[in-house]
Order: C-alpha cells, then sequence, then structure tokens
C-alpha cells in the first residue's frame, strides 16, 4: 500500500514538474519575429553609395552616378567578417539620402547600371550565411517628385519593387531624417501607406524607425541605451521623424508603456558613417564599453562597418572586428555559475535551477513581484561579471535587482547602497567595479510582476579563456 502510495506521489509530482502552469504574459510581449531579432544580438550595418566615393555623409543626390565605382566589389568578403565577429545579420543602405539606389530600379534614373546590381551580390552573398536587411530612406535629395505627393507613390512602390525583387529581408530601416529635395521642398511622408506596404510584403520583417513598429532608434548614435531600458514605449499619436517622443524617452523606453518596440542601438565603427580615407576604426576596448552599454542594456547593437572605394571591408576593420569576437570570447566562453545549486521559495512551477540552464525557453517564474533566489556555487569562486535574462515572452518586468553575498556568514556583503542593476530585459550584463570572491550568493528583485529569468550566469574578466 505504502509502495503504491509512493509511486502515485512520484508520478504526480513528475506531471506537475512536466506541466508546470505556464505565467501570464505581463504587459505587451514580443513576436516572434522580434524575438528571433533580439536574438541576434549583435548585427552590421554596411554605409555604401556614392559618399564612399565622395568623401561626403549626406550626398547631395547631384553626384554623377558613374562616381559610384568599386573597384574588387565582393560582398562575400562583407559577409565573411561578419560571420568571424560574431554577427548573425547585415543592414545594407540601399539608398542613401542623396538617393542613389544600389540596384537598378524602375522608379529611379540614379541607380548603378544593371551591371552592378549590389543589392543582387549582397542578398546572393547573405542567403544561407547570414540574415539581410535593407535600408531604404525616405529622404531623397534627388528623386524630382520628392516634396510632393506623387513621392509617398514612388516611395511605396520602391519598397515593393525591393522587397519583391529581392526579399525576404529581416529587417527594413526606415530613416527618421527629412530634408529637402531637389525643389527646395520638404516631404510629408505618408508612414501609415509605407507601414501598410511593409505589412503585406512581408509582416515578418522587423521594421525599424524613430518609433518602431519592430524596433526603434536608441536616441543617440553613440552606443548605448539608457538605463534604465524599457523594450515597451508609448506610441499612441506618435509618428517616426517629426513627432516622435524625445530622445531620452528612445534610450530608456517607457516603464508600463503600451507596445513592444526593443531599442536599436546603430553606431559606427570609425567617426562617419560612410567609409573615409583619413579615419580609423575605434579600439577593441572601445567596442567592448558599446557591447556592454548595448547588448549589455537591453539593446541590440547595429555596429556599422562602412565598404571601401574597392567594394571591401578594411583590413583595419576587420582585424578590430575579430579581435572584437576574441575579447567576447575570451570573457563569456566560461559560466562559472554553472553546477551551483540554485534556490526560490517562491516559484511558479518552473524551478530555481531553469536560470542555470543554456535552454533558452526554461525559466524561473517567481510567485511573487519582490523575490529571492539563492545560488550556492561549487566553491568560493572570484567572478566581477554577473549577466541576468529575463524571460521576455512573457513580458518586461524587473525594475531592480540587488545581491547579498553570503548572507549566512558573520560579515554578509551587499555591494554599496545602490541596486545592483535597474532594468534587465533581454539581457543585462553587471560589471562590477573589482572582483568578488564568495560561494553563497542571493539574488534581490523587485519587479512590476513576479519575476521570470531564464538565465543568471557569473564571468571573470581577467580570465585568460579559452
Ligand atoms: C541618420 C542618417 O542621417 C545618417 O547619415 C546615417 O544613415 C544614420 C544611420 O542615420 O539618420
Amino acid at each position: 500500500m505504502k509502495r503504491t502510495l509512493c509511486i502515485s506521489l512520484t508520478f504526480a509530482l513528475l506531471l506537475t514538474a512536466c506541466h508546470a502552469p505556464v505565467p501570464k504574459p505581463y504587459g505587451p510581449v514580443p513576436s516572434e519575429a522580434q524575438l528571433a531579432w533580439q536574438r541576434m544580438e549583435i548585427n552590421m550595418f554596411c554605409h555604401f553609395g556614392p559618399n564612399t566615393f565622395t568623401g561626403a555623409e549626406w550626398g547631395t543626390g547631384q553626384e554623377a552616378e558613374e562616381l559610384f565605382a568599386p573597384t574588387a566589389l565582393d560582398c562575400r568578403q562583407w559577409v565573411d567578417v561578419a560571420s568571424q565577429a560574431g554577427m548573425g545579420g547585415i543592414i545594407l543602405t540601399a539608398k542613401h539620402h542623396d538617393g542613389f539606389c544600389l540596384w537598378p530600379s524602375q522608379y529611379s534614373t540614379h541607380t548603378v547600371p544593371d551591371t552592378l546590381d549590389v543589392l543582387r551580390r549582397f542578398v546572393d552573398a547573405c542567403r544561407g550565411r547570414v540574415e539581410a536587411g535593407v535600408y531604404i530612406s525616405p529622404w531623397d535629395r534627388n528623386h524630382p517628385t520628392y516634396g510632393t505627393e506623387e513621392y509617398n507613390t514612388v516611395f511605396a512602390n520602391t519598397l515593393r519593387e525591393v522587397h519583391t525583387q529581392y526579399g525576404p529581408f529581416f529587417e527594413q530601416w526606415f530613416d527618421g531624417a527629412c530634408g529637402e529635395g531637389p525643389n527646395g521642398k520638404k516631404q510629408h511622408y505618408d508612414w501609415p501607406r509605407f507601414m501598410q506596404t511593409m505589412n503585406e510584403l512581408n509582416p515578418q520583417c522587423v521594421i525599424f524607425s524613430d518609433i518602431g513598429p519592430g524596433c526603434r532608434w536608441v536616441g543617440n548614435e553613440e552606443g548605448h541605451t539608457g538605463d534604465p531600458c524599457w523594450s515597451t514605449l508609448n506610441t499612441e499619436g506618435a509618428t517616426p521623424s517629426d513627432n516622435k517622443p524625445q530622445p531620452s524617452d528612445l534610450e530608456t523606453g517607457h516603464k508600463g508603456g503600451t507596445a513592444w518596440v526593443p531599442a536599436e542601438v546603430d553606431v559606427s565603427i570609425r567617426p562617419g558613417w560612410f567609409w573615409h580615407a583619413n579615419e580609423h576604426p575605434k579600439t577593441v576596448d572601445e567596442l567592448m564599453e558599446i557591447y556592454y552599454n548595448s547588448v549589455g542594456r537591453n539593446g541590440l547593437l547595429l555596429l556599422n562597418v562602412p565598404p571601401d572605394t574597392n567594394g571591401r571591408i578594411a583590413a583595419e576593420d576587420s582585424a578590430v572586428l575579430v579581435a572584437f569576437r576574441a575579447e567576447r570570447d575570451r570573457i563569456f566562453s566560461k559560466d562559472l555559475a554553472q553546477g551551483a545549486k540554485a534556490h526560490a521559495w517562491h516559484r511558479y512551477g518552473h524551478g530555481a535551477k531553469n536560470v542555470l540552464d543554456t535552454t533558452y525557453h526554461t525559466y524561473w517564474a517567481a510567485t511573487n513581484k519582490k523575490s529571492e533566489l539563492t545560488l550556492t556555487l561549487d566553491t568560493v569562486t572570484e567572478f566581477d561579471i554577473i549577466v541576468i535574462q529575463e524571460y521576455i515572452p512573457l513580458g518586461q518586468r524587473i525594475t531592480s535587482v540587488n545581491m547579498l553575498l553570503d548572507p549566512d556568514a558573520l560579515y554578509s556583503y551587499t555591494l554599496g547602497d545602490q541596486p545592483l542593476c535597474t532594468t534587465v530585459g533581454y539581457k543585462r550584463i553587471i560589471r562590477l567595479d573589482h572582483p568578488v570572491c564568495w560561494q553563497k550568493l542571493v539574488f534581490q528583485f523587485e519587479a512590476l510582476a513576479p519575476p521570470v529569468i531564464n538565465r543568471i550566469a557569473l564571468y571573470n574578466s581577467l580570465t585568460s579563456n579559452p
């Protein structure tokens, strides 16, 4: 009898574990495409066009088409560099503000010739290796219809042409700039029409603009999100370009915002967006700082690496990118929390140990807005970096994280008066001022709804791995 009871109990427990209740989502949540996009973490931006040859950042639109003449165009080399640097996607400026189209468009006379279809070579080079994305500037300093209603039709047709003949693209980049056209007039962009066209053409495409809907401009071009950084934003009544939230709001997002519009951090590896002979790439240390302040603060990093007049990424840029990847691998290849025991009193069917595995869709779900999770490491361990990931398919919830070191010891230790961090979101990388050496850590979370966490990891930046 006892044995039967025992077996039944074990079975019941197993069933409960397999069918743990899924917590209700809190607030807006990412679409599948937005989640896949966020998990890419770092993508490459390629600014390439007549400006590459003239030294300008904003062409006038009057440049002769023949000026655009790469001597050894090799889009496969861009893909090689991106892959080696650990980037899963590349976004090409198919049309910048000068209106020059890197494909032979039927809606413009200011284009490459048929024999030099850069966009075609680009998508062919990306296929099966990295995702291809496209930047098409609404601002056009060349098109004769710019500044008139007709231009909105031209632009919608241009989108249709690019997405049907060259797509699918994982991201469409809508630059917010709205300046004057060749007739001295500004355009009233028909954003609802552009968005609807995109929806028809490719509903999976993540649309970047000042206010999304797929992802938002982060409000600066310096390589950082705000702190806090919410992926939620109030977008009612806002439009890209001229009626957008303040840059400071775009940096932080809105706590409790009504739409899921995560931050994309666009920044250039060089001072300019286009390649210029007298400019040089940032150092690995500068790129690491950008990484911590973007990916490490709930943003996606879109790092611009402009091809040169040969049509190739310069050796000095690719060298620094490879070193940037090596530095990330060195620091983040050994998670010191592996093998630890995780414990939390308050859990919603999904146990604390789930924060230690590397499966994305398993998580610890707490039952209270204020919750604690304890990690007991195998042994006393030195670390100076903590990575926390919220399970964002159920929403962004955490408002602050604190850490107690060895609370049972006579002298338990907190890291100053300030919380460890504010928001977490998809990923938060916390760098401590100096390494600490402990075995038992208690994380204290405060959140808008009970936290749901899929990963906690610890690293030592002074390590010599791998
Ligand atoms: C800005 C543009 O004006 C710059 O030229 C560049 O393309 C940057 C990414 O976006 O709005």
